[in-house]
């Protein structure tokens, strides 16, 4: 392992870009041990002198030892500084689940470039808005990825965004640059000079958000890495462990509770490239795995698959279910029907991560979503004139602690409304805290839709349909779903012939939206309700609209 030495190991400095701890913090998180003060790559080359033969990764046809792993992610580092990217540098990263994404990732971390992850399901709009936010020198992606070709894509941002200089393909480069992960040729230069530290911003990750374009998370390696290990000692996770990611690996929760955590506890990380319950079953048989993690509507689908299924599906120790509520009623079906502990989770990408441990109340573990993962994590619960609401009622939960946010990246204005003045991120999730600590979700503030997991920002879709030619006025709300949580519907007040669902589906994929932000319902109003403040009454429209059809 790499020694400690707290002299390198410097606090977070702020800077233009983002609020990092104060130092008293700093150092605080530090002397008790959270922060470990290593490099996410450092921690590689850790891991890999632990257990240098054990199978790290396992992806399609690659199955690789953390040997070969960090040996990679070694090899990467010099082809990416061969290809021109620097230290300091950001790279949009835009891969599907597969181990190359792995190598890639730490090869960044190596070199001390910072990947901006983006979702594969990402599109020219939120691709370009990552680009230029962060002044990205590269665009690193795959060829084609369900039918989308990302070469040109790549070949529209190099065009359009002034500092990107390069864009790196995995695969079939075409005309671009190939980024091979493939162990190093005879005579290889493999490595750079490390030169990030431990307090540095490692990556950007995307935060799901209630602006019109989407938010960027920045983390450091001392952090990140700890929300990772805090998770791997809660749950806890050991070298027998074989953890099945089937989430798109761009968010934080299979980032996190999939592959950090994982390697921490020198584990095993299967990933899967979607959630269908045949494919992941014939895998958890294969790969005798143990754990894995799934949003509620994957959940319900795994549950209805299972009872059928002739896959052995004994390994599974634990099912992790967070990112959107979980119904109570499917809570107490889960262990029965899937033969697994329920782990109920929350967490968010600006940091905050909670679960419940296999040996809470049992009330606890079908009625909250958890409790936060480290001694280090603080949490209030708040009215609108921020004042602590009694415990077990609801309020907005605000969080602050060693491994939450202090600031968005380069969004100043956003911060002022989405922290406090003394650090606490505010969350926009209505909870109850419940004795012993359980957070209970109990619905939110933001102006967001969460449609089977994924966050979307009713603001950033209003601004896109509002550019519509015949659309006067639109609001983006959310309606139940019995399978989604959560289903998009756009009301619109439109100047001449109102456009159709389809219609606005297909001027948004014009417009280069990712296609999870789709509509899934229009619905044509002649006016807008409004509140007695004269805003737009989203409450009402969602009651209003709730209750009608799908389509056209
Ligand atoms: C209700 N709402 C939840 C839950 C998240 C672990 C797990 C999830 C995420 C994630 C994550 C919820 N019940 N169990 O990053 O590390 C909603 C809340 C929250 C928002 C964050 C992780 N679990 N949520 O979902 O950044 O509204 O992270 O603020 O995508 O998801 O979304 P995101």
């Amino acid at each position: 392992m790499i020694p400690d030495d707290p002299a390198r190991a410097a606090v977070v400095r702020s800077t233009p870009d983002f609020v990092g701890w104060p130092d008293d913090v700093a150092r605080h998180y530090r002397e008790v041990g959270w922060w470990a003060g290593r490099t996410l790559g450092e921690e590689l080359r850790g891991w890999a002198t632990r257990a240098p033969d054990h199978t790290a990764v396992v992806s399609g046809d690659d199955r690789w030892t953390y040997r070969e792993l960090d040996l990679r992610a070694d090899v990467v580092a010099a082809r990416l500084e061969e290809a021109g990217i620097r230290h300091g540098d950001a790279v949009v990263l835009q891969l599907p689940n597969s181990a190359a994404f792995v190598a890639i990732l730490f090869g960044l971390f190596r070199l001390g470039a910072r990947p901006v992850i983006a979702l594969a399901a990402h599109r020219r709009s939120e691709v370009e808005h990552f680009c230029r936010t962060t002044d990205a020198t590269a665009y690193l992606c795959a060829d084609v990825v369900d039918g989308f070709d990302h070469r040109g894509l790549a070949d529209e941002m190099l065009e359009t965004v002034p500092s990107l200089r390069t864009a790196l393909v995995v695969g079939d480069p075409g005309h671009h640059r190939r980024l091979s992960t493939a162990p190093p040729a005879p005579g290889e230069r493999i490595g750079v000079v490390e030169r990030a530290r431990p307090g540095d911003l490692a990556l950007l990750l995307l935060s799901g958000g209630t602006t019109g374009q989407p938010k960027l998370g920045p983390r450091t390696h001392d952090d990140w890495s700890y929300s990772g290990r805090a998770m791997a000692e809660a749950i806890p996770y050991e070298s027998t462990t074989v953890t099945l990611v089937s989430l798109a690996i761009g968010h934080n929760w299979p980032l996190t509770h999939g592959m950090l955590a994982t390697f921490h506890a020198g584990g095993t990380l299967v990933l899967a490239e979607t959630p269908d319950p045949v494919d992941c079953f014939e895998l958890v048989e294969r790969e005798r795995v143990t754990d894995t993690g799934l949003v509620p509507g994957t959940a319900l689908l795994w549950m209805d698959e299972a009872p059928w299924t002739r896959a052995d599906l004994s390994s599974l120790r634990r099912v992790a279910i967070g990112g959107s509520k979980l119904d109570p009623e499917l809570a107490r079906q889960v262990e029965p029907v899937l033969g697994a502990r329920l782990q109920q989770m929350f967490g968010m990408a600006e940091g905050l991560i909670g679960f419940v441990r296999d040996d809470d109340p049992e009330e606890m573990r079908i009625r909250s979503q958890g409790r936060p993962v480290s001694p280090g994590d603080e949490i209030r619960v708040v009215d609108a004139d921020d004042h602590d609401v009694p415990e077990a009622e609801v309020g907005e939960m605000l969080a602050r602690g060693p491994y939450t946010i202090r600031s968005y990246y380069r969004a100043p204005e956003h911060d002022r409304r989405s922290f406090t003045r003394d650090g606490y991120y505010r969350t926009g999730d209505l909870v109850r805290l419940l004795p012993g600590g359980f957070v209970e979700f109990a619905g939110r503030v933001k102006d967001q839709i969460n449609r089977g997991g994924e966050k979307i920002s009713a603001q950033e879709v209003e601004s896109h349909v509002m550019a519509h030619p015949r659309i006067r006025q639109a609001a983006v709300v959310g309606v139940p779903d019995t399978v989604l949580g959560e289903r998009c519907c756009v009301c619109v007040v439109p100047s001449g012939r109102a456009p159709g669902v389809n219609e606005l589906r297909a001027f948004l994929t014009e417009r280069g939206l990712a296609a999870y932000k789709m509509p899934d319902a229009c619905e044509i109003l002649d006016s807008l309700p409004v509140t007695a403040l004269g805003k737009i009454d989203k409450a009402a429209l969602s009651v209003a609209v709730g209750g009608r059809g799908d389509d056209e």
